[in-house]
């Protein structure tokens, strides 16, 4: 029998790295992608088969998690074995501008999925899989954050996470629903949303190094993640659904580096040597030194960085480390790629596409 899978947020980094995993694995699979007014499935086109083609594998339906009527139809159209929900507003900065927008979508959302499956009398036959995230932890209490460290939420996203992941935890003991939570830590990749830190950081450099842009505008440098590649981090998510019984996982590298190390790497592939100057809001990057061919458009003593108070949040998660030992014991999880490859690996992509612009 070939297994079924839908997953929420396919056109997203995530839900691109699953689907390809997924339809390795043989799955036949299922996404849900919004109506836009322009082509919003860049991340997913490679996969794409023809919906006429009677052996095709991948299928996109339209819906919305703050359309009930759209998740129910689809889910009782599909019956999956697993559903996978990675849709959401995931952007902790924005959530402060559109909070209700994001509490719908991130929070009822989940509910919305969770009722539709038992509603339809699928509680005991499809695996729910939710991305919750280390922006639980926020103000955190502890240091590394494990499955046990007490939630602190910082933002509208992490509130309306929060309730996603304690509506997770209901059903599965409510109704005996196989439902997890992934607690993933940031992952990030090539594929990574454009206004993010990491893809920020790499996308804007090489638009610098290509003579393209002048300068990168940033909030929080001394911001401190544990960063992750999201190949890895969407292997867990598959992992967690094919256990004997449902339960939560941190998903984590255990490793933790500033924004500003990060802006040092992705300069550093690209030839340049920055110098950090000034303080808080005044703080600039400064290019020392320009070596090898990757950056024509830029000179020494250039400033590629300014620090710029519109990227800074009401409320900050300063620091995030986490402790996936649970993961790497139970489900015998380990990342592959470090932060380090991860970042070089970023900046190439994001230069190839500088390059051609
Ligand atoms: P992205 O922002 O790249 O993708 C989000 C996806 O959700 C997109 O496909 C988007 O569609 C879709 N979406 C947004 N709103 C709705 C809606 N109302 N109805 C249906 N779909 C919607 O996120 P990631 O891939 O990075 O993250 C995946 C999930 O994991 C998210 O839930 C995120 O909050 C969570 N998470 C992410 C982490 C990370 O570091 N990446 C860490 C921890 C948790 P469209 O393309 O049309 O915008
Ligand atoms: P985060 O990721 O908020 O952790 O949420 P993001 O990359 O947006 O920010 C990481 C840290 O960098 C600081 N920062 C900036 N962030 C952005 N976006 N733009 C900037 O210019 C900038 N300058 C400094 C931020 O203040 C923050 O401290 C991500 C999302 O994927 C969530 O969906 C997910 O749940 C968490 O990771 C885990």
């Amino acid at each position: 029998m070939v297994r079924r899978a839908l997953i929420t947020g396919i056109s997203g980094q995530d839900g691109s790295y699953l689907a390809e995993l997924l339809l390795e694995k043989g799955y036949e699979v299922h996404g849900i992608k919004r109506r836009a007014s322009s082509f919003n499935t860049q991340r997913i086109d490679h996969i794409y088969e023809d919906p006429h083609d009677s052996h095709a594998r991948f299928r996109l339906h339209y819906g919305d998690l703050t359309d009930t009527s759209s998740l129910t139809r689809i889910l009782q159209e599909v019956q999956p074995d697993e559903v996978y929900n990675l849709g959401a507003q995931s952007h902790v900065g924005v959530s402060f501008e559109v909070p209700e927008y994001t509490a719908d979508t991130d929070a009822i959302g989940a509910l919305r999925l969770l009722e539709a499956i038992n509603f339809l009398g699928l509680e005991k036959k499809t695996r729910y899989y939710q991305a919750s995230t280390s922006e639980l932890f926020g103000l955190v209490a502890e240091t590394p954050q494990s499955e046990t460290t007490p939630f602190h939420p910082r933002s509208p996203y992490a509130a309306a996470k929060l309730y996603a992941h304690w509506i997770t935890v209901n059903y599965r003991e409510a109704y005996g629903m196989y439902a997890c939570n992934g607690i993933l830590f940031n992952h990030e990749s090539p594929r990574r949303g454009e206004t993010f830190v990491t893809r920020k950081i790499t996308r804007g450099l090489a638009a610098i190094a290509q003579g393209r842009e002048t300068c990168l505008y940033m909030g929080n440098i001394d911001s401190l993640r544990d960063w992750g590649h999201a190949r890895d981090y969407v292997r867990a998510m598959w992992m967690m659904l094919q256990q004997d019984a449902p339960d939560d996982f941190v998903i984590a590298t255990g490793i933790q580096h500033s924004v500003r190390q990060f802006i040092t790497w992705a300069a550093q592939d690209l030839g340049l040597e920055l110098a950090f100057s000034g303080t808080g809001l005044e703080e600039i990057a400064t290019v020392v030194s320009v070596t090898g061919e990757r950056a024509p458009g830029v000179k020494p003593k250039d400033v590629v960085m300014r620090v710029d108070p519109r990227y800074f949040r009401p409320a900050e998660v300063d620091a995030l480390l986490g402790d996936a030992s649970k993961a790497r014991k139970v489900l015998n999880w380990t990342p592959q790629t470090s932060v380090r490859e991860m970042c070089a690996e970023m900046v190439d992509a994001d230069l190839n596409i500088a390059r051609k612009l």
